[in-house]
């Protein structure tokens, strides 16, 4: 095991970050979400971060297992607060309009997140990645991270969110049995991951597209370009069934579009995608 992150490296990676306005270590954690979910209870500020070495109880979406080996993986939280800021307007100007922080809804979150990992990833170790809608990382197919957004609540706009993100760098999951085939950093890119390094670029680079995002501008083009899924023949397990289809695209809210066989286009909010046959 390398060595492990501690408070004082956390303050050091951050600094000058400007959006980070707490980063706590952890070196073990049931879940990062649940602690940080906590924080948010309390009234943490925006801009709350829990990194930690070790998860006991790390979470995917609908209580499946997030698994890493402890100290070989990068397991953040980060804490969002997208209406703050936006209490002065008064409700004349609100009502009816779409605020820009009404845009940011939790998949809004998730591309953010997501985008900033792929761009940290090219940028401090020039490995190209690839997304996975709704919340992969992936290479190839094989996933290599994933993305837990959690909303206090379920209304929009969201008052607070959670975002984990949670990256395999230094071990090999390849053996382990998971619904998809897995990878990791260290596997893809033959060498040792610097996890602080590519921590700081990734919290730089969410910080920098969750401005853009709070300045009215959507990650939803940027976003279905870097999808591995678009264009491909999926079936996607959804809370309303099961459909099949060419994944033709997402929308400005990040829907993935689903064309069946009758030409009918589904749009789909939740869900897991398996492709069915590679990119012609
Ligand atoms: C996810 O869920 O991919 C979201 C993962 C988020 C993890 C972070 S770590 C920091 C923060 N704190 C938490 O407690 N969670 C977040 P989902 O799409 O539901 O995928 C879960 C599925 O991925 C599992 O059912 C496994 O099949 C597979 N899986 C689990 N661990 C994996 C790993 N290390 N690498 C690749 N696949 C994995």
């Amino acid at each position: 095991m390398e060595k492990p992150f501690s408070q004082e490296m956390l303050q050091r990676l951050l600094a000058g970050v400007a959006f980070v306005s707490r980063a706590v270590y952890f070196p073990s954690a049931a879940s990062t979400n649940d602690a940080l979910k906590r924080m948010a209870a309390e009234g943490a500020p925006e801009g709350t971060l829990i990194v930690a070495d070790e998860q006991t109880a790390g979470r995917g979406r609908l209580d499946r297992r997030w698994i890493a080996l402890p100290g070989s993986s990068l397991l953040l939280s980060i804490l969002f607060r997208p209406t703050a800021g936006a209490k002065h307007l008064p409700d004349s100007l609100c009502r009816g309009e779409k605020s820009p922080q009404a845009n940011a809804s939790p998949l809004h979150l998730t591309m953010v997140c997501s985008l900033a990992a792929r761009d940290a990833i090219r940028e401090v170790l020039g490995l190209e990645i690839a997304l996975k809608w709704p919340n992969d990382l992936v290479h190839e197919g094989r996933k290599l991270g994933g993305i837990l957004t959690e909303i206090a609540g379920d209304s929009e706009p969201v008052q607070h969110a959670v975002v984990g993100i949670g990256i395999n760098a230094n071990w090999d999951p390849s053996a382990a049995e998971f619904d998809q085939p897995a990878t990791s950093l260290s596997n893809l890119a033959g060498r040792s991951i610097p996890r602080g390094e590519l921590l700081r670029g990734i919290v730089a680079a969410v910080a920098e597209r969750y401005a853009a995002l709070r300045a009215g501008a959507s990650p939803a083009k940027e976003w279905e370009a870097a999808l591995e899924t678009v264009g491909q023949s999926v079936t996607v397990q959804s809370p309303t069934g099961i459909l099949e289809g060419v994944a033709t695209g997402v929308d400005a809210d990040g829907a993935l579009l689903v064309r069946s066989a009758d030409g009918q286009v589904h749009r789909v909010v939740a869900g897991d995608v398996r492709v069915r046959s590679p990119r012609r």
